[in-house]
């Protein structure tokens, strides 16, 4: 299944769509002849500037100031080539996970996925997206409407299902999320579908009550399927850059978060905040969203993301 999505996305570009990887380019455009002079402070300085300017965050720069000294010290970078590819090398390697890329498979159906964020970050359309490429994979999927608290939010979940002809089950407004889902895989299972893809409400990361909420929806779907919710997706916004780290900082230390879709990355000309939320949490990012259409989330491809910037 996944080799087949993987070939439909090979045509995908992670760049240079809309300056997408401007920031970063410049950080891969940056004056070799005085790197391979040899490295020095003033020439670190400004490597360092560009990475913190294009989001790569303060551990993932330190690193590759680091990096970038030794190697140069080492007579290893003569030209603008050898720089660049020592910079894709590093990217890759930054970003490179023990942990599967691909979406969970439940050892016995229904896979039970909850979408988690905070608002306006992409978990409806997202959710609505991962059930298109499931579908066209050949599964059968539940949209769940989760989201029982924003006026205006069943609805749209309901339209996407309509669109994209799949199921969706929805509780009341202001119901509990967690009967909501309950009840998605109760359906779920006696109609013998393959996935549940249940959208969540949009909380602000401080909101304690809210969060314990979510808390509930995953400890509820546990009670139905042992290992359930097989995969919790935070979905974070590119554009908000360093504020998606501190967020995935606060989702990941109350919910079991397997996983993270990096949404926008269309819409921000700073995309190393790729490499520093996944670094930050230690969770790989499984999809990323190039675009507010139907196809325009893709699995995420480290090596694709890490020539991008020097392409
Ligand atoms: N440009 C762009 N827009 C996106 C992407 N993902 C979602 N959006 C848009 O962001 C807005 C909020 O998305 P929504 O799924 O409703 O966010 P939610 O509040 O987290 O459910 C909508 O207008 C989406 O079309 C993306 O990858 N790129
Ligand atoms: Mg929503």
């Amino acid at each position: 299944m996944s080799q087949q999505l993987d070939r439909s996305d090979s045509d995908r570009e992670f760049g240079p769509r809309r300056g997408l990887w401007q920031r970063i380019k410049d950080v891969a455009l940056m004056d070799v002849a005085v790197l391979v002079k040899g490295v020095d402070d003033a020439a670190l300085e400004q490597f360092e500037e560009r990475l913190l300017g294009a989001d790569f965050g303060v551990s993932a720069t330190l690193y590759l100031v680091d990096e970038l000294n030794t190697e140069s010290r080492k007579g290893k970078l003569r030209s603008a080539e050898d720089f660049r590819a020592f910079l894709a090398a590093r990217v890759e390697q930054l970003l490179a996970t023990e942990r599967d890329r691909h979406l969970a498979v439940a050892a016995s159906p229904p896979t039970v996925v909850l979408l988690v964020g905070v608002n306006g970050v992409g978990k409806t359309t997202t959710a609505a997206r991962l059930a298109r490429r499931l579908q066209a994979a050949g599964e059968s999927v539940l949209l769940v409407a989760a989201d029982t608290f924003r006026a205006g939010a069943i609805e749209q979940v309901e339209a996407w299902g309509t669109k994209l002809d799949v199921p969706v089950v929805s509780g009341a407004a202001g119901g509990d999320p967690a009967a909501v889902v309950f009840d998605a895989i109760e359906a779920a299972s006696s109609r013998k579908l393959s996935h549940v893809i249940a959208d969540t409400a949009g909380r602000l990361h401080t909101q304690g009550d809210l969060m314990a909420e979510l808390e509930k929806v995953v400890r509820v779907a546990a009670s139905r399927i042992d290992d359930a919710p097989h995969e919790v997706l935070l979905c974070l916004d590119a554009t908000t850059g360093q504020n998606a780290v501190a967020q995935a900082r606060v989702f990941g230390s109350r919910l079991p978060v397997t996983g993270l879709v990096v949404c926008k990355l269309d819409g921000t000309a700073r995309g190393g905040v790729v490499v520093a939320v996944q670094r930050d949490l230690g969770v790989p990012i499984k999809f990323v969203g190039l675009g507010e259409g139907p196809d325009d989330l893709i699995p995420f491809d480290p090596h694709r993301f890490a020539e991008g910037l020097i392409s």
